[in-house]
């Protein structure tokens, strides 16, 4: 085993590195190896000013987050980061890669910061439901101003090495990094150390009224998640009070919130998402090379899919029914793209570069050289076949065929092909290239190299791929039906729509679930409900208000009204009393005489809905395991994160 630190010493400079694959995480080995590395160099004259490296692919990329469940052990990061500060000669950190969390306050420790150009510095720890625990509220602040530092650590968005540089984070870029690095600490050595940062005064503060704003704007935002308002209470203790005292009181925070179920929740997250289950002999197959996709479609799924996938660096074909469809998709890519560049995604270059490589076009002829095609249209299982049989004909014959299809049967739409092997589902959500969920559909004769396929792809659109097997809905749909079954009866028994929704906010989600369903239109479910309705067990509760909406006319915010009313084109929904109206008639039709229902009491009932439903994918193998189901909600359905999910709520740890 190599050993996670080394020291080598040339011409007076001890370089020291930091190995430990595949991120450097400050484990408990790397913690105490540095530790006696720093006290051997306090111990060498010969030494004069020391350069703190890491080896692979990163700088440290934080704490090691899988010993948060276990107890600390000695020595501790504050500790190693106090040695440095106060070692007997200057300590200069040569970033490359991602200096995070515990990793960016090791080099706060430091008197003196250098970045490769392509490097990234951050404070993530709010988004594990943490502070920084390393002094990182303490030392930040001394080194760049106040509101860089707010934002940095109540966002937890890191930043490139420029604004580094520009805010002083940085003392400089550096063009060959191991060089520049001991030319700094050469210097620092020749001046003088500086005064470490945790010795410097408590900064100027703002007003009162500066930190009361602050701390409401960052409630407003964060829907329940204490830690990111937690990290501003802590920045105002840090910089309002002399740093040894502040540094002890950041410690007792981290310490506390680590234990807190928000963190717990969201730690669980971090390894839920990277870990989602893929069957056994996936791991084995090799994934077909894909270079140029085919997508069938262009209206706004087909279109956010093209333009993720032409973002994700592929070349796209996209192919509509004849040429003024196909110009108004193009039309709508070029649009994502374009708002893409305004938000700092791309680049414009970047923009030029990406249609280079679209080309649209009616028909399907322009599938023939694609190595994969997935297919975005109408959801009606005839369309699909018609579009699949198609494909068959003009696809190459190792190509891969997918389909969008958000609940209809893929092994159906596969026998239209002459190998079903090359078929699986890949169910993007709207708007797909923002969208970070992907299930998977692993048909029944999908093969491994297929399905092996999808999560190379899956990983190149850096989306979070979760598997699933066909059933009406897969993962998602399927939950979220039998939630939403749930909530229309809540109306039936005496909730109001806005009172759902109301709850639905408070646990955490961005909308409730009425004003979701007014944003994405009413009509599609409806006519989904119509056709199933021969089929339907006649036995089964069933509640008609959503039924009894539509016939009005009322298909959403596309109407001025659904669930609710909206005036003059707003999006502001408002209750409406001819939704009410319904509402109280079905209660009547049905015999409820109508109760109060208090939040918790409907979040309870949501949650019990979710859970049933998702314990029943889980046992009839729709899911591979309990926490894809968490991240199929999280990434998907807006469940909120800092929550875990349904399965995390319902006691599942790994
Ligand atoms: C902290 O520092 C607290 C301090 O303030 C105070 C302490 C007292 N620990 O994401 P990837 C694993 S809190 C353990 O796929 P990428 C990860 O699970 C920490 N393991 O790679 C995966 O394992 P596997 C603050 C970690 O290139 C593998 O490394 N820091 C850690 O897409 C590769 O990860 C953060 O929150 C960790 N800290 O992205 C940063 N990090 O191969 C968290 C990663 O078995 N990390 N692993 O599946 C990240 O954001 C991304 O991993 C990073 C690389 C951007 C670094």
């Amino acid at each position: 085993m190599t050993q996670p630190v080394s020291v080598a010493i040339e011409d007076g400079i001890a370089v020291v590195t930091i190995d430990n694959p595949p991120v450097n995480a400050m484990s408990h080995a790397v913690r105490a190896a540095l530790a006696e590395a720093i006290a051997k160099i306090d111990a060498d004259e010969t030494v004069s000013a020391v350069v703190l490296a890491c080896a692979g692919r990163t700088f440290v990329a934080g704490a090691d987050i899988r010993e948060f469940n276990q107890p600390p052990k000695p020595p501790h990061l504050p500790e190693v980061i106090e040695a440095i500060e106060t070692s007997r000669v200057p300590w200069v950190a040569a970033i490359h890669g991602t200096a995070l969390g515990g990793g960016l306050e090791l080099a706060l420790g430091c008197s003196g910061r250098i970045a490769d150009p392509r490097a990234v510095l951050g404070l993530p720890e709010v988004g594990l439901g943490l502070i920084p625990g390393a002094g990182g509220t303490v030392r930040l602040p001394r080194l760049v101003p106040l509101e860089e530092a707010i934002a940095i650590i109540t966002t937890g968005k890191p930043v490139g090495a420029a604004k580094a540089a520009e805010i002083g984070l940085v003392d400089r870029i550096a063009d060959d990094l191991a060089a520049d690095a001991k030319a700094l600490a050469r210097e620092l050595a020749t001046r003088g150390k500086p005064a470490p940062l945790s010795a410097s005064d408590p900064v100027e503060t703002p007003e009162v009224d500066f930190w009361e704003a602050k701390r409401e704007e960052i409630a407003r935002k964060v829907r329940g998640q204490l830690s990111p308002v937690e990290a501003l209470d802590a920045i105002r203790d840090a910089v309002t009070h002399h740093a040894g005292d502040a540094l002890g009181a950041e410690r007792a925070r981290f310490l506390r919130l680590k234990e807190s179920e928000q963190s717990e929740a969201l730690r669980y997250m971090f390894f839920a998402e990277r870990n989602t289950g893929r069957p056994d002999d996936v791991r084995d197959a090799e994934p077909a090379d894909i270079r140029k996709v085919g997508v069938v479609g262009g209206g706004t799924m087909g279109s956010g899919i093209a333009a993720a996938c032409l973002l994700a660096g592929f070349s796209v074909a996209l192919g509509e029914q004849d040429a003024e469809a196909a110009a108004r998709a193009a039309e709508r890519v070029a649009g994502i793209l374009d708002a893409a560049a305004r938000r700092g995604l791309i680049s414009e270059p970047g923009v030029a570069d990406a249609l280079a490589r679209f080309d649209t076009g009616a028909g399907y002829g322009l599938f023939a050289d694609c190595d994969l095609v997935i297919e975005a249209v109408f959801e009606d299982m005839d369309v699909k076949k018609a579009v699949f049989a198609e494909l068959d004909k003009v696809a190459r014959r190792d190509a891969i065929l997918a389909s969008n299809t958000s609940y209809l049967d893929v092994n159906e739409i596969a026998a239209t092909t002459a190998d079903p092997s090359r078929v699986v589902g890949l169910h993007f959500f709207s708007p797909a290239h923002v969208m970070k969920l992907l299930e998977i559909v692993n048909a029944g004769a999908t093969s491994p190299r297929t399905l092996a396929t999808a999560f190379a792809v899956a990983k190149t659109l850096r989306k979070t791929p979760v598997v699933a097997g066909v059933c009406d809905g897969f993962i998602g749909n399927r939950i979220f039906s039998a939630f939403r079954r749930e909530c229309d009866f809540m109306l039936e028994e005496g909730a109001l729509p806005q009172q759902i929704d109301a709850a639905m906010l408070d646990f955490g989600f961005a909308m409730g679930i009425y004003a979701v369903s007014d944003l994405a239109g009413l009509d599609i479910g409806w006519a989904t409900r119509k056709r199933q309705a021969a089929t339907r067990d006649p036995q089964a509760r069933y509640s008609r208000i959503a039924d009894r909406i539509c016939e009005r006319g009322r298909f959403g915010q596309k109407t001025g009204a659904g669930w609710y009313r909206y005036e003059d084109g707003s999006r502001i929904g408002h209750p409406d009393p001819e939704v009410e109206k319904i509402i109280l008639e079905e209660s009547e039709r049905l015999g409820f005489r109508r109760v109060t229902l208090p939040a918790d009491e409907i979040m309870h009932r949501i949650l019990g809905a979710m859970q049933r439903e998702a314990q029943a994918v889980l046992d009839e193998g729709i899911a591979l395991k309990a926490s894809d189901i968490d991240v199929a909600l999280v990434h998907g359905y807006g469940f909120p994160r800092h929550q875990g999910g349904p399965m995390f709520k319902a006691g599942y740890r790994p």
